[in-house]
Order: C-alpha cells, then sequence, then structure tokens
C-alpha cells in the first residue's frame, strides 16, 4: 500500500516532474511551440534547427577529443578568402555543415567563410528554398590552447534568382534573415538562437544527445560593466574609439574582458551587459569582422535580447552587403553601452566637421 505522501514527498515529486518537463524541451519541440504552428513553414525552420544541432553536436563531439585525436588541430598550411592560415578543424567544421545539409531537402546553397563562392547543393540532391550562412569555426586561434570558439550561423530564404552564382540575392539587410544563432563550443556547448521571437539557450547533454532548453526569452540588460575589445589596436584606432577607452579607463565600474572569439565574447554580454566593439581602423575602416555571417546574425540576436548592433554610425541590420565577404566595423550589446559609444563617434565628427 503507498503511504500517504508527505507534503516533502510532494515537493520532491513536483521538482522531478519539473525536471522531466525541462529534459523534455528539445530544441525542436521548442522551435514548434515558438511558431506555435505545423504549417510548411514552420516544419521547414524546426528542421532547420535540427540539422544545425546536429552539426553542433558532431563538431563538439570532435572538439572534445581534438587533443587526442592524431591530426586533428593544427593548420592545414593553405590560406582561405580572409587571407587568413586556415586550421585543420575549420575545414572539419566546415565540411560537417555541408554533410548535414547536402541531403536535407531544406537548402539551395551554403556560404562560409571558409569558402570564397557558396556550396550549390548538387543537383543529384533534393534542393530547399533557404540559404545557410555560416561561420563554422569562429576564434578557432583559441583551438591549441583549449579556449571556447563557436559556429556562428544565419539562414535566408532564397530571392530571386542565382544563375551565375554570385549570389547576389543574399546581398540584402540582415531585417530578411528568418532565424540566426550561434553554438558555443565551452564547458558545456551552448546553442543559441532566435527566429524572431526573442533568444532562446540550450545546453547539449550529451547523454541524451539533445540540446535541452536552458534559458527561454533571454533579456539583455540595458547597461551593463562589460568592454570587450583588443586593446592592442588602440593606436590603429581613430580618436573616437580612443576617447571611448580613455573614458572607460577613467570612470569606475567597467571591467575588460575579452577572449578572442566573438562567440564567447558576445554570449558573456548577452547574460551580463556590456558592450564588444571590433572598430575598424585609419587603414582599414571596414574593421575586421564580415557582415553576413559573424556581425549579422550576432545583431539579429542582440535586437530580439533588447540590445544594439551598430557600425559605429548605422544599424547592422540596415547595411547592405556588396559582396559575400564584406568586413564591417561592429559595436554590439546593451543599447546604453552601444549609444554611449555612438556618442563619441558623433563628438569626433563634429570636431572634424569644425574643421
Ligand atoms: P583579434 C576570430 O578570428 C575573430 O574573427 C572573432 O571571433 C574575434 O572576435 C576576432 O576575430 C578576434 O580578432 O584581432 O582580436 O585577434
Amino acid at each position: 500500500m503507498v503511504n500517504a505522501q508527505t507534503g516533502e514527498d510532494l515537493h520532491i515529486r513536483l521538482e522531478e516532474t519539473q525536471a522531466l518537463d525541462r529534459d523534455c524541451t528539445t530544441l525542436s519541440r521548442h522551435v514548434l511551440q515558438q511558431l506555435q504552428s505545423f504549417s510548411p513553414d514552420a516544419q521547414d525552420i524546426s528542421a532547420l534547427m535540427n540539422r544545425i544541432a546536429l552539426a553542433g553536436k558532431l563538431i563538439a563531439r570532435r572538439l572534445t577529443r581534438a587533443g587526442l585525436v592524431e591530426n586533428a588541430l593544427g593548420f592545414t598550411g593553405t590560406v582561405n578568402v580572409q587571407g587568413e592560415s586556415v586550421k585543420k578543424m575549420d575545414i572539419y567544421a566546415n565540411d560537417v555543415f555541408i554533410s548535414v545539409f547536402k541531403q536535407s531537402g531544406l537548402v539551395c546553397r551554403l556560404a562560409s567563410e571558409e569558402m570564397e563562392k557558396p556550396y550549390y547543393i548538387p543537383e543529384n540532391c533534393p534542393i530547399g528554398r533557404y540559404t545557410l550562412l555560416y561561420d563554422p569555426l569562429d576564434g578557432s586561434s583559441n583551438l591549441d590552447t583549449n579556449l571556447n570558439v563557436g559556429s556562428i550561423f544565419s539562414i535566408r530564404q532564397q530571392e530571386g534568382n542565382d544563375e551565375d552564382g554570385s549570389a547576389r540575392d543574399l546581398l540584402q539587410s540582415g531585417r530578411k534573415q528568418i532565424a540566426a544563432g550561434y553554438i558555443l563550443y565551452g564547458p558545456s556547448t551552448m546553442l543559441v538562437y532566435s527566429i524572431g521571437r526573442g533568444v532562446h539557450a540550450f545546453t547539449l547533454d550529451p547523454s541524451l544527445g539533445e540540446f535541452i532548453l536552458a534559458n527561454e526569452d533571454i533579456k539583455i540588460p540595458d547597461h551593463g560593466p562589460i568592454y570587450s575589445v583588443n586593446e592592442g589596436n588602440f593606436w590603429q584606432w581613430d580618436d573616437s574609439m580612443r576617447e571611448y577607452i580613455r573614458y572607460v579607463h577613467r570612470h569606475e565600474g567597467y571591467t575588460a574582458r575579452y577572449g578572442g572569439a566573438l562567440v564567447g565574447d558576445f554570449h558573456r554580454i548577452l547574460y551580463q551587459g556590456g558592450v564588444f566593439l571590433y572598430p575598424g581602423t585609419v587603414k582599414k575602416p571596414e574593421g575586421k569582422l564580415r557582415l553576413l555571417y559573424e556581425s549579422a546574425p550576432m545583431a539579429y540576436l542582440v535586437e530580439q535580447a533588447g540590445g544594439r548592433a551598430s557600425t559605429g554610425t548605422e544599424e547592422i541590420l540596415d547595411v547592405l552587403a556588396e559582396e559575400l565577404h564584406q568586413r564591417t566595423p561592429l559595436v554590439i550589446g546593451s543599447k546604453e553601452d552601444v549609444a554611449l559609444v555612438e556618442s563619441f563617434v558623433k563628438e569626433q565628427k563634429r570636431i572634424s566637421n569644425q574643421g
């Protein structure tokens, strides 16, 4: 006979039920809940996110063992379209996304930091109507010292035709994105995404092989203590950025955090507030980060979380790309902190105009 349950027993039962419910809130269920629909479009987006999750699991698995697997780390000896030395893991991660999407019937092409031209799904494979833009392994310079790296993704619907392979239809504003997010390979592997209904974070449970809901509807604080920038470039910036850095050096309440990988630095600011900057320099006003598959997806996320992303003078999501690998300066994070950085840019322009 079951004894009458005490209040303590019921409390434990409730906690266990809540934990079970949480473990059942997988990414695919969450996406469909978000869309509140089982329409073909909703099914497509759920399937796209499931493919992203599979890519993340495959890359996380490789990263976990990279130090033990012969030939997993190190350089390939080649240079990519960005002029950067390519790591073996960059190629592996890039190939994972291609393999995961090639037979999915969801996409018609993939555009990646690692490929000069988009990869077009072969005719003997099912062709979908979406394009995936991605940075397969952002911050891979962190790999050899076992520090965090990430994958960044942006999903757009194919528009227009692309017969000459120029992917001109991709060169549209970031407001055309239908989904964006990243996978952070850190102490745990987290997937953070938005389909235009808030920002949600999932933690990979390796024992289940599932991304389980960790934080729903994340909102970035309006202001935070963190400024994240590579101050080694200080003398390459224009005066407005130097004046901003002098300001935070002189005022209480700021702290510097910089990990050398956009995904980890952005993730910290998403939760704690503050601002990440990769400014242009006098020599390279366009900065280092790429618009279509780094800055635009992060800008989509931060706006969904109540923050802002700017070039310093223009909203990132309003910037129209002129070529696939276009770079852009990036100021992203809490809206008050982004506005403070912009105020220094405005002041510098005012001084310059005064002659
Ligand atoms: P730096 C990684 O190479 C990356 O593209 C971003 O992830 C990161 O924020 C930035 O470059 C780091 O660049 O010049 O500070 O090493």
